[in-house]
């Protein structure tokens, strides 16, 4: 017999789980599940029952592709997505920055990533290569300057089948975009139709006036999810309401990842643990 859905509205979906691998010394203390060892992580990864890990690397050096190729599939994950950041947090890069040199240099940075990510099946995230404006360059020009990298890196990812993640961030650490509303609006003014939302859940804690509206209204934008609680500790340690947003992203059909990037609390196995709990309780 035919099992009607209680919300006609709401389409059957499979969300993912990811956790974030970070091998960036400068961070240490920030916000990443697992630490600097990528083939122990990875397996940690698997028995805890996760689909794909997020690796924030200082470089595109730091990645063998073909190792990390081996390990993924020895271990049936996925690769859900790559960081840029170090960008910025190693040589202070900047897609805003009212040098040229920077700016170019942030571009070619990205599109090693994008490379790299690329050759995994993965989407790269720009989230702090963003920058802000002020400091010599207007709101405009910053504006004009992040739209022209992200038309460029956008149809760069292309080639790989996979999005270019462009990630709004609170206030705090970008004055660009802090809202998915704003972000939308932007994303609607570039050429290319290939950048999505990265939504990070505890930037959307400052800013949103309510998250799952928030959500349901970058329907059709948002191709990934940091999966977080609103003190940035692991899921379901803060006070974060997971079932408004589980049910807000399955009404606009999301079924990509929600990747735990939460602080190592109390430690990498702890908060592992406890985001994957957390993500079968409401997502699962
Ligand atoms: C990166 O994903 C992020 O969320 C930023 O807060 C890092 O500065
Ligand atoms: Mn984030």
């Amino acid at each position: 017999m035919l099992k009607l859905r209680s919300n006609p509205t709401e389409k059957l979906t499979a969300m993912k789980c990811s956790v974030t691998i970070s091998l960036v010394p400068e961070v240490r203390g920030g916000p990443f599940v697992f630490w600097d060892d990528l083939p122990g992580s990875i397996k940690q990864a698997a028995e805890l029952g996760f689909d794909a890990i997020e690796i924030f690397p200082p470089g595109p050096e730091a990645v063998d592709v073909e190792n990390v190729r081996r390990l993924l599939k020895e271990y049936k994950l996925a690769l859900a997505a790559m960081g840029t950041g170090a960008g910025w947090v190693k040589h202070k890069l900047s897609l805003t920055s009212a040098d040229a040199t920077i700016r170019e240099r942030a571009t070619g940075f990205i599109r090693s990533i994008i490379d790299t990510a690329g050759a995994l099946g993965a989407p790269a995230i720009i989230g702090s290569m963003q920058g802000r404006w002020g400091e010599g360059v207007s709101k405009e020009t910053a504006v004009s300057y992040l739209k022209e990298a992200l038309n460029t890196l956008g149809e760069h990812a292309r080639k790989y089948g996979v999005p270019l993640l462009y990630e709004h961030l609170n206030r705090y650490e970008t004055n660009l975009f802090n809202t998915v509303a704003d972000t939308v609006a932007f994303l609607k003014t570039l050429s290319t139709d290939n950048v999505k939302i990265l939504a990070d859940l505890f930037h959307m804690n400052i800013e949103e006036i309510d998250i799952a509206d928030a959500l349901r209204a970058g329907q059709g934008h948002i191709g990934h999810v940091h999966f977080v609680d609103s003190n940035r500790k692991p899921a379901g340690l803060g006070h974060m309401n997971y079932q408004p947003i589980a049910a807000a992203l399955r009404e606009i059909g999301y079924d990509r990842y929600l990747s735990a990037e939460a602080f190592a609390y109390p430690d990498p196995l702890s908060a592992a643990k406890q985001t994957i709990a957390t993500f079968r309780k409401f997502f699962g």
